[in-house]
């Protein structure tokens, strides 16, 4: 009836397994209570949770993102306290719950922190920026969504019930097939990256589309903001690599349940293919993770060197490159594992390669600054240390792409240390500078300024601290992913490492107060031009937040600063007439998404627990609730012009009275 689930699947075998079971439980509880004791279920449900509007979804993925974030970065804590620690000692951790720290930290920082923290950006930003009113699948989007906070939730239950695995966030056979790794670990990690990369596919397909078809009159794919081209990128190449980890995902999945030999050393199988697929997804997702972010450096350096971006042109063909480029450089993750001399330097030469096009991008953001007018907002210091940082990383990377070079630091935390290197300030960095950047547009107010630059300042040291003595310890020969160690020459820098976690984590507490300070003061920070920062593409031709359509007229594009062209040629201010404005057609909320979201939990939850009538049962319901969503004749609403033409009045004399301009562009 229960499958494998027993009562020894409750984590009583440890206490710091009970810890964070607890912990787990207890803030589910608590959200759960606030939101009751706030008589929010209501509004959460109708406003949130059915959403199909591009903002809102938007929003729940970055949420999503920083309460994962939390978790990743205590694990990481955890574990630079253990390394701190452990020489000539056991630490702290047991080694089982070491291979589970460094498991669940890659699998979460990877899968539900950077990925939903850039499809969280693409979404908000990228139709705004198009002159759209929404993407091209609304509905689609909202389940994209909710089969990320699925995986994402297995992920979660995994702390309570269960454990999960110790394969790493790669889940390498043979360690990972059923031989070595007999407990439910491995499918909490198939299934979670399952479901949750059926909706990045889902996603890459909805943005290539809105991308293609959503752009106002006069946006020739050569005017389009750079997020819009690097997220149309990175859509792509969701769209082209996401399957491959679905199809390995299912094949070792295959081979644990079904005894399938794809992987094993028996049977005909062969643990390369394994190595294969997933890096035909894994390198292209480095690029996932990265091309979103240096869209958003493009954005702020522009705007806060008060300048036209310099050599679009180059960066449009740059980003192009990169794109094509990370399809073909895969192998450079196994040069170690016996391909001939001649494979891996065509492989470590297109590596590269890859690092021309990036330059090309460095100096092109170098470039807009110089002799611009700057400002320091924190966005842009993210920027500056995003690109101070990411060359080091971008040197180790073409070392590493020498094979004789590779041999020496596989395995090391000299890898560790790169990996990070590109990752931290190039994904992560550019996501905060777009949160900082973004925030009024969606929010309608300012963040706190002081607290913003803080936040940039532990990241940045904390960085620094945190991942230098690793390249150092690397090559003095330590091997990554070591629970404990008798080498008395690693530990200061061990010790200086976890100091860096320390700042990092404060980094993280500060980003929490910024939000709560520029809450508190919100009347204050409040924005109503829609235009704090002067900026240049349509999205600040929005009022802030914008209306659920965005945009009440649609605009008309003649350049790539599309809205900056506008602000020199037109007053934006005049009042709204009646008569100005058609009526809109909007897709309505639905609860569709959520459902099939929680079908696709029980389904990966059943699975894993092999309780195969569940599974069944979850996936009916899935494909039902989709069936009946697709029968549904009436999921649009429509707003008439006059509602239109009131809500923009309303806004426009609130701006008046406030002595703000209201240039949000309705009258565009
Ligand atoms: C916030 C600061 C961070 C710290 C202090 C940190 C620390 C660590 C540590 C100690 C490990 C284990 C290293 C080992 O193999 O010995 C690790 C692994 C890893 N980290 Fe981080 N990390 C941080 C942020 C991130 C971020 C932002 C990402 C990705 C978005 C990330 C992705 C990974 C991955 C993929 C692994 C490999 C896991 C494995 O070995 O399977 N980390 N990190
Ligand atoms: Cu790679």
């Amino acid at each position: 009836m229960f499958g494998r689930l027993t009562l020894e699947a409750l984590p009583f075998y440890s206490p710091i397994a009970i810890a964070g079971a607890v912990v787990t439980f207890s803030g589910f509880a608590m959200v759960v209570l606030l939101v009751s004791w706030k008589r929010q279920w209501r509004y959460l449900w109708f406003e949130w949770l059915t959403s199909v509007d591009h903002k809102r979804i938007g929003v729940m993925y970055i949420v999503l993102a920083l309460v994962m974030l939390v978790r990743g970065v205590i694990e990481a804590v955890m574990m630079r306290a253990q390394q701190a620690m452990a020489l000539n000692s056991e630490g702290y951790l047991p080694p089982e719950h070491f291979e589970q720290l460094f498991s669940t930290h890659g699998t979460i920082m990877i899968f539900f922190v950077a990925m939903p923290f850039l499809t969280g950006l693409i979404n908000v930003i990228v139709p705004q920026q198009l002159g759209a009113r929404d993407v091209a699948f609304p509905f689609m989007n909202s389940v994209s969504f909710w089969l990320t906070a699925a995986g994402a939730a297995l992920v979660a239950i995994s702390l309570v019930i269960g454990r999960f695995s110790t394969a790493g966030w790669t889940g390498y056979p043979p360690y990972s097939g059923i031989g070595y790794s007999p407990g439910v670990g491995v499918d909490y990690w198939i299934w979670a990256l399952l479901i949750s990369g059926v909706g990045s596919t889902l996603t890459g397909i909805n943005f290539i589309v809105t991308t293609l078809k959503c752009r106002a009159p006069g946006m020739s794919l050569m005017k389009m903001p750079m997020f819009v081209w690097t997220s149309f990128c990175t859509s792509i190449l969701m769209a082209f690599s996401f399957p491959a980890l679905t199809v390995v995902a299912i094949m070792l999945g295959l081979d644990r349940t079904l005894g399938m030999h794809f992987f094993t050393n028996d049977m005909g199988g062969n643990m390369m293919n394994f190595a294969n697929l997933i890096w035909i997804w894994g390198h292209p997702e480095v690029y996932i993770l990265v091309l979103p972010a240096f869209g958003v450096y493009s954005e702020v350096t522009a705007v806060f060197s008060k300048k036209r971006l310099f050599g679009y042109r180059s960066l449009v063909y740059a980003t192009a490159a990169i794109a094509l480029l990370s399809f073909t450089v895969w192998l450079h993750h196994f040069f170690t594992m016996g391909s001939s001399p001649n494979v891996n330097a065509v492989f470590g030469i297109a590596t590269m390669i890859i690092a021309v096009p990036t330059g090309v991008k460095i100096f092109d953001w170098l470039f807009t600054m110089v002799r611009g007018r700057i400002t320091f907002h924190p966005s842009l210091l993210f920027t500056i240390g995003f690109i101070l940082t990411f060359v080091i990383g971008g040197i180790t990377g073409v070392l590493m792409a020498i094979p004789p070079v590779d041999y020496l630091v596989h395995n090391t935390t000299f890898l560790v240390a790169h990996f990070h290197n590109m990752i931290i300030p190039g994904a992560l960095f550019g996501y905060f500078a777009g949160v900082q950047y973004w925030f009024p547009k969606v929010f309608g107010f300012k963040l706190n300024d002081f607290w913003g630059k803080l936040v940039f300042f532990f990241w940045f040291v904390g960085f620094y601290l945190a991942f230098m003595p690793l390249y150092a310890v690397g090559l003095l020969g330590m091997p990554r992913r070591l629970v404990s160690y008798t080498n008395p020459d690693w530990q200061p820098f061990l010790i200086t490492a976890f100091c860096g976690a320390g700042f990092i984590l404060a980094g993280l507490c500060s980003l929490f107060m910024q939000f709560y300070v520029s809450y508190r003061d919100r009347e204050n920070n409040r924005d109503l031009t829609g235009d704090p920062w002067d900026g240049r593409t349509l999205e600040w031709a929005t009022s802030s937040p914008p209306a659920p359509y965005n945009f009440a007229r649609i605009p008309a594009v003649t350049d790539v600063d599309a809205f900056w062209v506008m602000k020199q040629n037109s007053d934006l201010n005049s009042e709204p007439k009646p008569g100005h404005y058609e009526s809109i057609v909007m897709p309505k909320n639905t609860g569709a998404g959520v459902i099939i979201g929680a079908f696709s939990f029980v389904l990966g939850f059943a699975a894993i627990w092999y309780i195969w009538w569940l599974a069944a049962v979850a996936t009916l319901g899935a494909i039902a609730m989709l069936i009946i969503r697709s029968c549904n004749d009436h999921s649009e609403d429509v707003i008439s012009s006059a509602v239109v033409f009131k809500t923009e009045h309303d806004r426009w004399l609130l701006a008046q009275t406030k002595g703000q301009p209201a240039c949000d562009g309705k009258r565009l």
